[in-house]
């Protein structure tokens, strides 16, 4: 029997990620190949990104994908959101010339507050929301106290693609394949201050560290390579990942619909309960396990070395400094 169609709410839709998500997802390769989906994307109400999203559209169907049931197309975020499964936070206003992080922060708040309150309102019973905007950490903060009729454990930000970075970059440094990387990981926030941690990923079942054996190059060269991979992308193309980032987002939906197989975990950020020194209430990337069933835990007993402790301590100060400028849009 046909299954029910999931209806996914991309906002931003037209944006460069947008137009590389989209086919990712009505292909089946977020949901699943047996997974119909009604894609509701939602664009400024500015006649250019309309046009756009129009022709992402057109595109879209000219695909011809089987699993793509329907489309909706519009600047309303109470059309966008209704009656959505997931929603998927891509679109946000980009840091303009001269612009500080603070300022981005407060530019964007407001987006985050709006599409909090609307999902609230409008969203299916069953909502999961992954934030991608930046600053996606804060304004997953944002949405979630936005939408208090929703529970926090279905709100989360991507790292996945920081992940994905660390593990791409320790499999080149030890000459093997990504697929002999096992649970990289990211702690924090996605900004440059992320921690990516050498410590708990093993390559071909033993310790990364131990396999690498450079402290120095792992506490240098691949902490900045992976903290500062997207502005290195930048200046090559020109452009921010998008491809790339597509991809995280993929991973990440997956992440928290499948059951994680024994023994590993994921890198997600989510509401924090305290642990590691996190304070509780921030939304930090940690290792997390999900159940396949829609319930996720954050993975405990993980022993920091000094170095990370530290690292991950620096992160969550961004964090609370971000969650204190935003202080006035937290109900
Ligand atoms: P683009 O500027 O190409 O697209 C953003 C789109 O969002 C535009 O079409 C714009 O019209 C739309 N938009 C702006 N405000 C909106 C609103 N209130 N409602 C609906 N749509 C709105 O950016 P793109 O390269 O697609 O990146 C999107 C976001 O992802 C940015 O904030 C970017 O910083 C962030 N990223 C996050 C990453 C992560 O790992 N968490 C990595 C990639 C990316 O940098």
């Amino acid at each position: 029997m046909t299954k029910a169609p999931i209806r996914v709410t991309i906002t931003g839709a037209a944006g460069q990620i947008g137009y590389a998500l989209l086919p990712r997802i009505a292909s089946g390769q977020m949901f699943g190949p047996d997974q119909p989906v009604i894609l509701q994307m939602l664009e400024i109400p500015m006649e250019k990104a309309m046009a756009a999203l129009n022709g992402v559209a057109m595109e879209l169907e000219d695909c011809a994908f089987p699993l793509l049931q329907d489309m909706v197309l519009t600047s309303e975020p109470d059309v966008a959101f209704k009656d959505a499964n997931w929603c998927l936070l891509v679109g946000s206003k980009p840091r303009g010339p001269g612009m500080e992080r603070g300022d981005l922060i407060r530019e964007n708040g407001p987006i985050f507050t709006g599409q909090g309150r609307s999902i609230n309102n409008n969203a299916a019973s069953d909502v999961r929301v992954a934030v991608v905007g930046n600053p996606c950490n804060t304004n997953c903060l944002i949405a979630m106290h936005s939408a208090p009729d929703v529970p926090d454990d279905r709100f989360s930000a991507m790292t996945r693609l920081d992940q994905n970075r660390a593990q791409a970059q320790l499999a080149a440094k030890a000459g093997v394949h990504t697929s002999a990387v096992k649970n990289a990981l990211i702690w924090g926030n996605h900004s440059a201050t992320q921690v990516p941690d050498f410590v708990h990923t093993t390559i071909n079942g033993v310790s990364a560290a131990e396999v690498i054996g450079d402290n120095d190059w792992l506490t240098t060269t691949f902490f900045e390579t992976v903290q500062k991979r997207g502005a290195a992308i930048i200046a090559a193309r020109g452009l921010s990942s998008a491809a790339s980032a597509a991809n995280g987002l993929v991973d990440h939906v997956r992440d928290l619909r499948n059951a994680t197989p024994d023994g590993e975990w994921r890198s997600v950020c989510v509401k924090s309960d305290g642990s590691y020194g996190v304070p509780e209430g921030l939304i930090s990337s940690f290792p997390v396990r999900a159940d396949g069933k829609g319930g996720w835990e954050i993975v405990q007993g993980l022993e920091l070395t000094p170095f990370l402790a530290e690292k991950i301590a620096l992160s969550a100060k961004e964090l609370s400094s971000e969650r204190e400028t935003v202080s006035g849009l937290l109900s």
